[in-house]
């Protein structure tokens, strides 16, 4: 490959244990420099320039880093090939979800990456996902990603499964976009969401969203002390296909209450894999009797940061329910 047919890949770095190296109370993440005998081995396939953007655990990432992080992307389209984001794999799939929404019709590749060993480490994982992510991100293919482990998913489909084994991330409910076989990087084109307009930037997203775990026996008075405290949204993580509890203290209760009061209320399911669905059981019904919105097969990541953003775009309740009804960037199976 001669440099002028080499594409150009902007790394975005934000730390993470990618980027990491023994400090006095454990691992610490550093700038770039850390990266540089892998970024110049990435030299000889691909032009690469690097943003050093932050230096944080992900533990540390919120929303106010995901919308620094969506505005860098933005701002550096135009100027590049494609994006590869350097991240700390604990709150990855948040952040790729949550930049999937802000960042409406991207038109380029962006790829979120991390390692579960720091790069430094002469057995880390490292090396490995930041090729795949490269490869990625000199793909063409437009979109939020993910790329672990020789695996890319759509970033709003990715979840942490393995806090410290090397196969860290799955595909929640939806095809791999691709692998990396003994043919390379093997994409599945039908998993590429062609942008339908131009690109947009809209970061606004509502910190009033809260999520709950739902445990046997939980006390509805929850619900009220959420909404008197300002929250305009809940998820709730209800048991298998979406079922809670009507018996003794009943949930159902302050949850009806919160829906008067205003607030979008969605239910995905503790089970990672297939697809709630309230319909099958009465105990379910009894849910969406209540007005509850389904949360369908998304994960509770991207349920999460897709009420929140629903929330940040000024939507009601009406409109926030029609929103979920519909596929943004593959989010959810229609
Ligand atoms: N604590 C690290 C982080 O999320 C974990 C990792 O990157 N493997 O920043």
């Amino acid at each position: 490959m001669n440099s002028v047919e080499k594409k150009h890949i902007l790394l975005i770095t934000t730390g993470g244990t990618i980027a990491s190296v023994p400090g006095g109370e454990g691992l610490e993440p550093r700038r770039s420099d850390v990266m540089e005998r892998e970024l110049n081995q990435l030299r000889t396939y691909y032009q690469i320039s690097v943003q050093d953007l932050m230096c944080l655990d992900s533990s540390n990432i919120q929303p106010e880093e995901w919308v620094i992080i969506a505005r860098a992307i933005f701002e550096a389209r135009g100027t590049c090939d494609g994006i590869v984001v350097s991240h700390g794999t604990d709150t990855m799939a948040y952040t790729a979800s949550m930049v999937t929404f802000m960042l409406e019709n991207i038109d380029l590749p962006v790829v979120f990456t991390g390692s579960q060993l720091p790069l430094a480490d002469f057995l880390s994982d490292g090396p490995d996902n930041l090729r795949t992510a490269f490869a990625m991100a000199a793909s063409g293919a437009p979109g939020v990603f993910l790329a672990f482990d020789r695996k890319i998913m759509l970033g709003c489909r990715a979840v942490k499964v393995r806090a410290s084994g090397f196969s860290a991330f799955e595909s929640i409910n939806s095809r791999y976009v691709g692998l990396v076989t003994a043919h390379g990087l093997e994409l599945d084109r039908q998993m590429i969401h062609m942008p339908t307009g131009p690109a947009r930037f809209r970061p606004e997203a509502c910190r009033q969203v809260f999520l709950l775990k739902l445990a046997p026996g939980l006390d509805p008075g929850i619900f009220d002390t959420l909404v008197d405290q300002g929250y305009r949204g809940i998820v709730i993580e209800a048991f298998g296909l979406g079922g809670m509890h009507f018996l003794h203290k009943t949930p159902g209760r302050g949850i009806q209450g919160a829906i008067d009061r205003g607030v979008s209320v969605v239910v995905c399911s503790q089970c990672l894999y297939d697809s709630s669905n309230l319909t099958v059981y009465q105990v379910g019904q009894k849910l969406l009797n209540l007005g509850v919105i389904q949360g369908a097969d998304m994960t509770t990541e991207a349920a999460f940061t897709k009420l929140m953003w629903a929330l940040g775009q000024g939507l009601n309740p009406r409109e926030v329910r029609a929103l979920f009804q519909k596929s943004l960037a593959g989010e959810v199976t229609m």
